[in-house]
C-alpha cells in the first residue's frame, strides 16, 4: 500500500504504508471495544516479529462479530434477514489510520472492506484565508482546510494477495469477462443486443489489466477439473468496487518502488518466495521489485495454483470536512461465487 502525493512542495515523500511502516506489525492496534467494534465482538491478540526476531504481541488485535447484513432475499411477501460475519483489524501509520474488514455473507459472498480514516497530511501554506486562484476552497495541488493550513491531493494503492484455491489448489484458471454491444451485422437488427465473452488469462503478460467500464470488465476464477450440478466450472468472480489510476507518470518514483498499481489486475503462478507485492526489501528500494520484475517471466497461468493481485486506488481530493479528524472512506471489492454453487446457496436461511 503507497499513497503518492500530487503537491510538487512535498518532494520525494510517498510513504509506502505496508512495506516501509507495516500495517500489520508496527502500526497495527489494538481495537477498541465498543467503538472500533460492537458489543458482541470476540477478541484475538497477535504475535509477529520485531525487527530484531523476537516476539510482539498486540492484545485484541483482531475483532470477530456478527452484525445485521440488510436484506439477504425477497420476493413478494417473502424475505430474509442477512447476517453477515465481519473480522476486523486496524492499523495507524503515522497520522493516517486504516481498518481492514473481511465481510462473509450467507450467499457465499466475501466483501473486502478497505476503510481511511485518522489525520490527513498538511502543509501551511502563506495565507490564511482562500487565495484569489482558489476556486470554491480547491487549491491547484490541494484544499484549504483550516486557515493557513492545506491538505494535498494524493492517492492510496492498496495491493490485495488473493491466493484462490478454487476446490483445491491445483487446477485453477483465471478468465476475463468483457460485455459489449454486438455489431449491427451480427444479428443485432434491433439494435439492442449485446453478449458477455470470457477469455483465458493464459500468461502473466495478458493478466495485466486494467479496469474497463465500457465492457463492465470483470474476472472469473475457476477450477478446471469440480463443475457445479450444470456441468459449469465451479468458480468465484472478482467484482471491483471504486477504483482510479494513478496520475504519478510510469517513470516517477513512486511508479518505480510500487509497481503494482501500474495494472488492476495481476495473476502469478503462487510461489512461496513471492508474498509482496513490492518485493522484501522495500526500504530505500527504487528498482522495481515485486509483481513487474516477477512476471517478465511472463510464467503460464493456465490450470494451476494461480495468485490474484488486485490493485485498489482511490484518488483522495481532501474535502473541508476530512478535517481534523476524517470521516472514514470506506472502499473495497468483491468477490461473489460464480458457478461454485447449483442454485442460491443462502435458500436455507430461516425467516425471522
Ligand atoms: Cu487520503
Amino acid at each position: 500500500m503507497i499513497a503518492p502525493y500530487g503537491d510538487p512542495s512535498y518532494g520525494p515523500w510517498n510513504p509506502q504504508d505496508e512495506g516501509d511502516y507495516g500495517l500489520a506489525s508496527y502500526s497495527r492496534n489494538s481495537v477498541i471495544p465498543l467503538n472500533d467494534a460492537p458489543a458482541n465482538a470476540v477478541f484475538a491478540s497477535a504475535v509477529i516479529p520485531d525487527d530484531r526476531g523476537n516476539p510482539l504481541e498486540t492484545p485484541r488485535a483482531v475483532a470477530i462479530y456478527e452484525r445485521d447484513g440488510g436484506l439477504l432475499w425477497r420476493h413478494g411477501l417473502e424475505a430474509r434477514r442477512a447476517r453477515k460475519l465481519v473480522l476486523t483489524a486496524y492499523a495507524t501509520v503515522d497520522n493516517y489510520d486504516y481498518a481492514f474488514n473481511w465481510i462473509f455473507g450467507q450467499d457465499g459472498t466475501i466483501e473486502v472492506e478497505a476503510m481511511l480514516t485518522g489525520m490527513m497530511n498538511i502543509r501551511n501554506v502563506r495565507d490564511r484565508q482562500e487565495d484569489e486562484s482558489a476556486h470554491l476552497g480547491h487549491r491547484m495541488f490541494g484544499h484549504l482546510v483550516a486557515p493557513g493550513v492545506s491538505a494535498p491531493n494524493h492517492q492510496h494503492f492498496f495491493s490485495f494477495r488473493l491466493d484462490f484455491d478454487i476446490d483445491g489448489a491445483q487446477h485453477n484458471s483465471v478468465f476475463e469477462l468483457n460485455t459489449e454491444t454486438l455489431p449491427t451485422a451480427e444479428g443485432n437488427s434491433k439494435g439492442e443486443s449485446f453478449s458477455m465473452t470470457e477469455r483465458l488469462l493464459k500468461t502473466e503478460r495478458e493478466a495485466q489489466r486494467m479496469l474497463n467500464l465500457e465492457t463492465s470488465r470483470t474476472w472469473k476464477i475457476v477450477s478446471t477439473r469440480a463443475r457445479n450440478a450444470l456441468g459449469q466450472f465451479s468458480g468465484y468472480a472478482l467484482l471491483p468496487g471504486e477504483n482510479s489510476v494513478p496520475y504519478a507518470t510510469p517513470e516517477s518514483r513512486p511508479r518505480q518502488k510500487a509497481g503494482f498499481m501500474n495494472a488492476h489486475l495481476w495473476v502469478t503462478p503462487y510461489s512461496p518466495d513471492e508474498m509482496f507485492a513490492s518485493g522484501e526489501f522495500l526500504n530505500l528500494n527504487r528498482s522495481g521489485d515485486g509483481l513487474p520484475k516477477w512476471t517478465s517471466a511472463n510464467r503460464s497461468l493456465d490450470d494451476r495454483d494461480i495468485v490474484v493481485w488486485y490493485t485498489l486506488g482511490v484518488t483522495h481530493v481532501p474535502r473541508t470536512e476530512d478535517w481534523p479528524i476524517m470521516p472514514v472512506h470506506s472502499t473495497g471489492f468483491r468477490i461473489v461465487p460464480a458457478g461454485f454453487f447449483s442454485q442460491n446457496p443462502a435458500l436455507d436461511v430461516p425467516a425471522q
